[in-house]
């Protein structure tokens, strides 16, 4: 669903390490590993990671694409290395090895091995298991970091919240820009913005990793700054929405996204759904914002308003029924180490996605080669 942006990961969770690349950025973006790493850093955070977030302090090497900290509009490509990496040379050893290596052969109910195995003909777990892991994330932060820092070139910022942990709810509204936002979630252990709901979220979370078990969650994504008209009304795979919602629904473990008002305007009359219009003598404004900064498959110059919904994470340390796929006797689940609870971590992975598909959108309507030529582009004819 990308038209100007293309991008690739690769990795497995116990490889070497993660590639990226990214390819159709205009040239002279400044960027810096410093600055990726900042984003990949609030990946790792929040309450409910296991082991592996102790392990590993993510870090990307820009190897290509950027010269003296600016982009050159070649393909930018980054390495972050997997520092568990030497505890798995054998397991995970790219050349043959002469000794057995346990094959993993019980099937997590909900992840992705079982289907896997089917698919690509393999008798071991574990070649499925290392790319399905969420791992893979961690490039895509990397990759949609570059795109972040155009988005706050031009004026757009992207933000996120966490709204819900299992049956917790965080009922707060606020009203700051994405920055402000995300400087306030980022002081809570689960990224929510009452103090009081916090701790009962991280009760919920350490009551299921007691009984070894796991809790997903809902959360908000934001975007400000949008002008009018990236997307359109004229083609299916245009829509803007339909862009988003691809690129946010690759997410590992997500399950759901509403946008705006979503489900709850299903219950609701037109009268109170739909956004009137005003002036106030120099644009356009809007009384309400329910349609989430979406109109006919394109931005309306409101805020992007989405929600997400994860689902817990498979991997359960006290493992649900499964058979063994050598013998198809009943056994417990493959057990491998986990996170309880991957909420806060997945909204921070969900910025990263709405800001490649944004970039995407914004190169296509406003083009440009170079970002001195996207921002004059936009200056000309950008309507906010
Ligand atoms: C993750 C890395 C993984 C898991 C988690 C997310 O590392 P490991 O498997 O070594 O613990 O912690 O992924 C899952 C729980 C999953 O089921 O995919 C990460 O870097 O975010």
């Amino acid at each position: 669903m990308l038209k100007r942006l293309q991008f690739l990961t690769a990795g497995e969770s116990h490889g070497k390490g993660l590639l990226g690349i990214i390819d159709g950025l205009p040239s002279d973006l400044e960027i810096s590993e410093e600055y990726i790493d900042q984003e990949l850093k609030r990946r790792q955070m929040g309450h409910g990671r296991g082991g592996r977030m102790k392990i590993e302090k993510d870090h990307a090497e820009i190897w290509c694409g950027v010269r003296h900290g600016k982009t050159l509009a070649s393909p930018v490509g980054i390495l972050i290395k997997n520092l568990d990496w030497e505890n798995w040379t054998d397991k995970m050893s790219v050349e043959k090895l002469d000794k057995e290596i346990k094959r993993v052969t019980l099937p997590r109910p909900g992840h992705a091995d079982l289907a896997g195995i089917h698919k690509y003909g393999f008798d071991d777990i574990r070649n499925v298991l290392e790319r399905s892991s969420a791992r893979e994330t961690t490039m895509r932060v990397a990759l949609g970091t570059v795109c972040r820092k155009l988005l706050e070139e031009v004026g757009i910022n992207i933000g996120s919240r966490v709204v819900q942990i299992h049956n917790v709810k965080d009922e707060s509204k606020y009203d700051m820009n994405p920055k402000k936002l995300n400087q306030t979630a980022d002081s809570s252990p689960v990224r929510c913005l009452d103090n009081k709901v916090e701790k009962d979220m991280i009760k919920v979370i350490d009551d299921a990793k007691k009984s070894g078990d796991s809790v997903g969650g809902i959360f908000e994504v934001i975007a400000t700054g949008i002008p009018y008209g990236l997307g359109s009304y004229t083609q299916w795979n245009e829509k803007l929405q339909a862009r988003i919602t691809a690129m946010m629904m690759s997410v590992n473990a997500f399950k759901g996204i509403e946008i705006g008002s979503g489900f709850h305007s299903s219950t609701q009359f037109g009268s109170e759904v739909h956004d009137e219009i005003g002036h106030d003598g120099n644009k356009f404004t809007r009384y309400s914002n329910n349609a989430g900064g979406l109109e006919g498959g394109m931005s309306n110059a409101q805020p992007i308003l989405l929600w997400m919904s994860m689902k817990p994470i498979s991997t359960l340390i006290k493992p649900l029924r499964s058979v063994d796929i050598d013998s198809k006797e009943k056994k417990k689940a493959h057990k491998e180490r986990t996170d309880s609870c991957a909420v806060p971590a997945a909204s921070v992975i969900s910025e990263s996605m709405l800001c490649i598909v944004l970039v995407d959108a914004l190169l296509e309507k406003f083009g440009g080669d170079s970002m001195k030529q996207l921002k004059s582009h936009m200056k000309a004819s950008a309507k906010y």
